[in-house]
C-alpha cells in the first residue's frame, strides 16, 4: 500500500480501545472466586462471543461462523481475487484464567481492522480477525480444534460427535445450543498469512528484559487420558499387601511422569486432572482418572517420553495390582513457522525500536494448525511473573499496545 495510506492507518489505530474492550471481555464468565471461566461451548463462551460479534458488526465487518463455529470478522479488500490475510486466537479459556489468553490476539486484531475502517482506507485484500472454537481443549479434546478442522487436520464430523469430558455433551449439539453452529464450510476462508498476537505465558521475556518475542514455532505436545481400575475396600480393615489401591497407582503415576520430564531434561510434563472413585475418606479408591500432558520442542525426545509413559503405566499396573487403561488423546509434533514472516517481523521490531530474541512456545495455538495451510507468525508479548493460565495472568499496557502496533505494521508491510 501507498505510504500515506501506511501512516493514516497508524495513525486511527486506537489502543485505548482495545485495552478497554479487553476489560469487558474479562469481565464475561467471571468466576465468584477468582479470574473468569469460558469453557468452549458454554453459556460464558456464548456470551465471549456475542460480545465480540457486537464489536465486529460495530465495525461494518461482514460476521461469518463457519460449522465448527469458528467466528470470522472480514473487512474486504478492493481485489476479493487474492487470498485474504488473517489475524486470530481464541476467547474460549481455561477454569479460572486470566482476561488475556486469547482475548488479546483476537481483539487486537479487530483493532487493526478497526485502524482501517477509521483511517478510510480499504486494504487491496481482505483482512480477517478470527476466534477459533476449543483452542483450550479443556472441554473437548483435541485442543486447538477449530483450527486443526480448518486446516484439514481433523475430519468436521468427528469434530462435531466429541463428547465433553465434563458432561458428555456432544460438540456439535453445544454449537446449535448456543446459536454458533454456522452454515460456512471450515476453510472456505483461506488465509495466505495467518497472524496470531499472543502473550508468552511463560517466563522468558520477562527474564531477559525484552519487549517482544519473535516465535519461530510450537514444541510438540502429547496429552493421554489414563483410568486406574482397582477394588473399593475399607481404609481401615484391608492390610496393605491385599490392597488394589486405584490412588496409590495415580500417585506413582503423577511421580513417574515427574521423573521422565527430569530424566528427558527439555521435557515438561504435568498431570492436570485428577479424580477418585468413590472419593470417600475411609475408602480404598477403586477407580481413578487423570490425565498426562507432555510436551518437548524435539518430536524424537516427545516420542521417546510417550514411550516412558507407557512403560510407566505398565509397571504402575503391577506394583499396585490395578488395571490401568491409557488413551493417547492428542499427540501434535512441533510445528515451524515460516522463516520469512518470522524475519520480517524481527525488522519491524528492531525498526520500532523494540527489545526481541527469537523462541518457541512453550503453549499450543492456533497458528501451528493455521502453519498447515498458510505462512504463519506469531508475536510475543511478556507475561508479568511468566504466569498465565491463572487469574494471576497480567501484561504491562505498554506491552500490550507495543505488541498490537507490531502486529498493525506486519500487516500493513504484508500488503
Ligand atoms: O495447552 C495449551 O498449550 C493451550 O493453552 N491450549
Ligand atoms: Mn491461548
Ligand atoms: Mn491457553
Amino acid at each position: 500500500m501507498h505510504e500515506n495510506m501506511n501512516v493514516a492507518v497508524c495513525a486511527a489505530f486506537e489502543p485505548e480501545l482495545l485495552l478497554e474492550q479487553l476489560r469487558l471481555l474479562g469481565t464475561v464468565g467471571k468466576e465468584s472466586t477468582a479470574g473468569r471461566t469460558r469453557l468452549a461451548l458454554t453459556d460464558a463462551d456464548r456470551e465471549g462471543r456475542d460480545t465480540v460479534v457486537g464489536w465486529m458488526r460495530e465495525l461494518g465487518l461482514a460476521v461469518h461462523v463457519d460449522r465448527i463455529g469458528n467466528l470470522f470478522g472480514v473487512l474486504d479488500g478492493s481485489s476479493s481475487e487474492e487470498a485474504p490475510l488473517m489475524m486470530g486466537s481464541h476467547i474460549d479459556t481455561v477454569r479460572m484464567a486470566g482476561h488475556l489468553d486469547g482475548a488479546y490476539g483476537v481483539l487486537a486484531a479487530l483493532a487493526v481492522l478497526r485502524a482501517f475502517r477509521r483511517a478510510g482506507v480499504t486494504p487491496p485484500r481482505s483482512l480477517v480477525a478470527g476466534a477459533f472454537t476449543n483452542e483450550e481443549g479443556v472441554r473437548f479434546q483435541p485442543d486447538m480444534l477449530g483450527s486443526l478442522v480448518t486446516a484439514g487436520g481433523f475430519p468436521l464430523d468427528l469434530a462435531l460427535n466429541r463428547l465433553a469430558m465434563d458432561d458428555g455433551a456432544r460438540l456439535g449439539d453445544e454449537l446449535k445450543r448456543i446459536g454458533y453452529a454456522g452454515e460456512m464450510e471450515p476453510g472456505a476462508l483461506r488465509p495466505r498469512e495467518y497472524f496470531e498476537l499472543h502473550v508468552e505465558q511463560g517466563p522468558v521475556l520477562e527474564d531477559e528484559g525484552r519487549q517482544i518475542g519473535i516465535v519461530e514455532g510450537v514444541q510438540g505436545i502429547s496429552w493421554t487420558r489414563v483410568v486406574l481400575s482397582g477394588a473399593a475396600n475399607h481404609a481401615g480393615t484391608t492390610p496393605t499387601r491385599l490392597r488394589k489401591d486405584a490412588g496409590y497407582a495415580a500417585g506413582l503415576i503423577i511421580t513417574g511422569v515427574r521423573s521422565i520430564a527430569e530424566a528427558l531434561e527439555t521435557t515438561v510434563g504435568t498431570v492436570g486432572s485428577i479424580g477418585f472413585e468413590p472419593g470417600l475418606i475411609n475408602v480404598i479408591p477403586s477407580g481413578a482418572e487423570l490425565t498426562v500432558d507432555l510436551r518437548d520442542p524435539d518430536e524424537g525426545r516427545l516420542l521417546e517420553a510417550e514411550r516412558r509413559l507407557d512403560e510407566l503405566l505398565h509397571e504402575v499396573s503391577i506394583r499396585a495390582h490395578v488395571d490401568v487403561r491409557s488413551e493417547r488423546l492428542v499427540h501434535f509434533a512441533p510445528v515451524p513457522f515460516s522463516q520469512e514472516l518470522v524475519a520480517m517481523i524481527e525488522r519491524l521490531a528492531e525498526e520500532r525500536g523494540l527489545s526481541h530474541r527469537r523462541m518457541i512456545s512453550g503453549a499450543g495455538h492456533d497458528a501451528q494448525m493455521m502453519a498447515r495451510i498458510a505462512g504463519v507468525a506469531m508475536i510475543f508479548v511478556p507475561s508479568a511473573g511468566g504466569v498465565s493460565h491463572s487469574p494471576d495472568e497480567r501484561t504491562s499496557d505498554e506491552d500490550l499496545i507495543a505488541g498490537a502496533r507490531l502486529l498493525l505494521d506486519a500487516v500493513l508491510q504484508r500488503l
